[in-house]
């Protein structure tokens, strides 16, 4: 194992230094031990790092190779390097005092040339990633497999018309399982990139859709046979790579899992930058999950407002924040996910010491958004407005037509016998002050 300051010599532990401090390399609202709403923020957050962007990226684009020269990947031999990006990323865990991580199988491990063969080098880094939470105690969030990056997949992983691509994506998911049991992970993702079609003309959507559902109830049917209790996970995105991806947004998931009869065991991974690709907000997408009961976790970002790709930035807009802490804190909070940091630095953000404040940054951002989040909570103004504007189906026929007691001729008659009313005004304007206020730092008790 390699010593403790291989990777990042000039960083030292990142510590709480408060609102006052300036130094870049410590955080200035993310203090874990302090409680809000009964839990500690270490247990209300659940900050994981995600290791492709952070250890594996490159800073490739399709217009410029690698910018990121990264010390842990120096060694001629694959296994090497993912064994020195294994030191690299526990240090990077350990110095920044996140309690969690992710991966997907092929971060951890090179493929080999067989499927024995990959699996014998997942296995191998799965037995030193053991050790390494073992002696530093950060956990495994979540793990998932890579069905997208090796070019048998450029017609689906799942979802491939031909079956031997299938077998070999149930090969991958097999293992990455497995790993993530043996990891002790608390949920398992599934994102498809490749899913979904490019052309209509040469795709059998229903086949696929049909196979996709197949392909994860002997998933599901594995996880729990090897003694998987967490949640799976489905991650919508709507496209990139794929023209249109089958896990469109969470309404879309959601009627895909009810439809085959998979809302027992998967929830979902909502991520903020796959929710403004679908032309959603991320609170909309969190809401819809959380009023199915399907909130898992979340992959915390940000777009670009002029982009229309998937630009993966660390989370720094805190009204957003604000908006998602919202709902993720009236949901109940995580169970067995978490917030996984599914960001990368920039490909010009090429000192050692960028990948550190990226996430400082990003994690004071969801520190604040939470207590604003708890304060507006537990103000109640929001949540008594929203009450007020339903109360006429508190009582009377309003009560009766959430009963399904009242006919549609029924209410016909009400209104012809209602006199002239003026429509009751939605205050939008009151509420966005509200949460500024908020925001600004005043209380309104
Ligand atoms: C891609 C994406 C993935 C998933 C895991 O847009 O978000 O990295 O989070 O496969
Ligand atoms: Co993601």
């Amino acid at each position: 194992m390699a010593s403790s300051t291989t990777y990042f010599p000039n960083v030292k532990q990142i510590t709480f230094e408060g609102p006052k401090s300036d130094n870049p390399m410590a955080f200035k609202y993310y203090d874990a031990n302090r409680k809000i709403a009964g839990k500690t923020l270490r247990e209300h957050l659940k900050f994981a790092v995600c290791y492709w962007h952070s250890f594996c990226g490159v800073g490739a684009d399709p217009f410029g190779s690698g910018t990121l020269l990264h010390k842990w990947d120096q060694a001629s031999h694959a296994m090497d390097r993912a064994k020195a990006r294994l030191d690299a990323a526990f240090e990077f865990f350990t110095k920044l005092g996140t309690p969690y991580y992710c991966f997907h199988d092929r971060d951890l491990a090179p493929e080999g040339g067989t499927v024995v063969e990959s699996e014998k080098n997942l296995s191998t880094m799965v037995d030193l990633a053991k050790r390494m939470q073992q002696s530093t105690g950060v956990k495994l969030l979540w793990g998932t497999a890579n069905l997208f990056s090796h070019p048998r997949y450029m017609n689906g992983g799942a979802t491939n018309p031909d079956m031997r691509v299938v077998a070999h994506a149930a090969a991958q998911v097999h293992a990455a399982i497995a790993s993530t049991v043996e990891l002790g992970g608390t949920s398992y993702v599934f994102w498809g990139g490749r899913e979904g079609y490019n052309s209509l003309l040469n795709t059998d959507m229903k086949r696929e859709l049909d196979n996709l559902a197949q392909f994860l109830c002997l998933a599901r049917d594995y996880g729990r046979k090897i003694g998987f209790k967490g949640d799976f996970l489905i991650e919508p995105k709507p496209m990139e790579p794929s023209k249109h991806q089958y896990d469109f947004d969470a309404a879309t998931t959601i009627g895909f899992l009810r439809q085959y009869g998979l809302d027992k065991d998967f929830k979902l991974n909502i991520e903020a930058n796959h929710a403004t690709l679908a032309n959603h907000t991320f609170a909309h997408e969190l809401q819809v999950a959380s009023d199915a009961g399907l909130l898992g976790s979340i992959d915390a970002n940000r777009g670009d407002p002029q982009n229309g790709w998937d630009t993966d930035q660390f989370p720094t807009n805190v009204y957003d924040v604000v908006e998602a802490m919202l709902v993720i804190l009236s949901s109940g909070g995580f169970k067995h996910g978490g917030i996984n940091f599914d960001a990368k630095v920039r490909r010009n953000s090429t000192d050692n010491e960028d990948l550190f404040i990226g996430h400082i940054g990003a994690m004071d951002t969801f520190a604040f958004g939470l207590e604003v989040a708890a304060n507006l909570i537990e103000a109640g103004v929001l949540t008594k407005i929203k009450a007020a504007r339903y109360q006429s189906f508190n009582a009377g026929i309003g009560l009766e037509f959430i009963k399904g007691k009242v006919s549609l001729a029924q209410l016909r008659d009400y209104a012809a016998d209602l006199p002239n009313f003026a429509p009751d005004s939605g205050k939008q304007e009151l509420v966005e002050n509200i949460v500024n206020q908020y925001l600004f730092g005043r209380t309104l008790t």
